[in-house]
């Protein structure tokens, strides 16, 4: 497959860009390649700068799920932007766009709009310490909030990927103030929260984990951390920046029927511009500036092109109600072509799913946390991820990320996936 441009750019690009990429996991690192520059894109197709077509199952890391250049999006984004582009002022837009957020999360009573997924989660605990007066806060490890101090301890994603799951330049303070539990193990946050009585302002989890590949919650789980949250006047934070309107239209929330305090947004909701959100119940939102003490801002919050992208984006996905079981019937027919291969070869793989976010783990256990996704075999993933590339699939760069099927992904593009599967494991198995 001929990359060349994407070589001479991606030389280019690391004489003027931190590892000539921003953000980490673009780079191809920990599959040992040069990475693609993207070209364009249109519903399941992505071409990169020397013409090669790829199936994508990245999706711009979630947001996709009605596919890539969606006409009523484009619309939207091409009327708001012949308005004007920001003004730094109130607009009808941002007010249309909470409505939207609160009438689809039910636990959402007051929302504010922020500009990624690292914001949201980290406004969202400073108001939870705001809120309790408390500084503790809970994690589970393997879990990814975005790059805000606190929590890139134990974290998941291109951390997770890069092998620096804490990183550098965190002050010990912040870091100390942050507490890792294991993910589907209730008894592991009754151990911390016994270990730090009334210390603990938040808890926050993914509900389906994305971050250390898909990791869905074991029965009983989410809802026990629920009961552990109001037990001990604990904010209870789900971040649903992967989840949210991935999972279904009402998010994890609505999936596992739980209910969360506060919850946190992005990816989806800006139908591909920058856009995140926080939110959750009245008597804690109202602390937040200038209703409260609690302070946050941002110059593009709820900027006016990103809230037309989010609102047709949201507005598609209420209006039909088809879209949901069509996600899920095409991420079942995915799973079960790569079943059958695994069967038929009696291969060491695994795969988990919720909906229409999935991902192949290069190991025989059940991935149910972060030690079990770790026994993953990273260098047989990244052989088997070159060999689908080579072959126009593309999936994430990274064995700890999430694949997502869209809604304009075909029979067609799937069939053919699994065909090119087939071949990438036989040759990754047969060495
Ligand atoms: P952003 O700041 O990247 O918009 O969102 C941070 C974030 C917060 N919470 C969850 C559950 C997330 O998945 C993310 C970001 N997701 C990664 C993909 N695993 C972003 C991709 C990247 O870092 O380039």
């Amino acid at each position: 497959m001929n990359t060349s441009n994407s070589e001479k750019l991606f030389h280019r690009a690391q004489q003027v860009i931190p590892g000539g990429v921003n953000s980490p996991v673009r780079a191809f690192k920990s599959v040992g390649r040069t990475p693609i520059f993207i070209q364009k894109a249109l519903g399941s197709k992505m071409w990169d700068v020397d013409g090669n077509e790829y199936i994508d199952y990245v999706g711009s890391w979630g947001p996709m799920i009605l596919g890539h250049a969606h006409p009523a999006i484009l619309d939207a984004i091409r009327t708001a932007a012949s308005d004007g582009t920001s003004f730094g002022a109130a607009t009808e837009r941002e007010v249309e766009m909470a409505e939207l957020i609160c009438s689809l999360m039910p636990s959402v009573e007051m929302v504010r709009m922020v500009n990624s997924g690292t914001e949201a989660t980290m406004s969202a605990i400073r108001l939870a310490r705001a809120f309790t007066g408390k500084d503790t806060i809970i994690k589970f490890e393997g879990c990814y909030h975005g790059h805000a101090d606190s929590f890139l301890i134990k974290a998941g994603s291109g951390a997770m990927t890069l092998g620096v799951p804490d990183s550098p330049g965190v002050p010990r303070a912040i870091g100390s103030a942050t507490l890792n539990a294991r993910y589907n193990d209730l008894s592991s946050v009754e151990k911390l929260i016994d270990a730090h009585q009334n210390q603990i302002a938040a808890l926050i989890v993914e509900p389906v984990v994305g971050n250390m590949g898909c990791v869905p919650p074991n029965k009983g789980f989410l809802q026990g951390l629920r009961s552990l949250c109001t037990r001990n006047n604990i904010v209870f934070i789900l971040d649903e920046v992967m989840t949210g309107f991935r999972v279904s239209l009402g998010g994890a929330q609505q999936l596992y029927d739980i209910k969360p305090d506060l919850t946190t947004m992005g990816k989806i909701i800006g139908g591909g511009l920058p856009v995140g959100a926080y939110g959750g119940k009245r008597e804690i939102m109202k602390l937040v500036a200038p209703s409260g003490p609690m302070y946050q801002a941002g110059t593009l919050s709820g900027n006016p092109l990103a809230m037309a992208a989010g609102i047709a984006m949201l507005r598609m996905l209420k209006s039909d109600s088809t879209i949901y079981r069509s996600l899920d019937e095409k991420s079942a027919k995915l799973e079960e072509g790569i079943r059958s291969i695994i069967e038929k070869n009696n291969l060491p793989l695994t795969q988990n799913r919720v909906g229409s976010m999935f991902t192949l783990f290069f190991t025989k256990e059940k991935v149910i946390d972060y030690d079990t996704a770790k026994t993953s075999d990273t260098k047989k993933f990244a052989t088997y991820f070159s060999s689908m590339l080579d072959q126009g699939v593309y999936f994430a760069p990274s064995q700890f990320e999430a694949a997502f099927m869209s809604t304009s992904h075909s029979e067609l593009d799937i069939e053919r996936t699994i065909d090119v599967a087939e071949k990438a494991l036989m040759s990754v198995f047969a060495r």
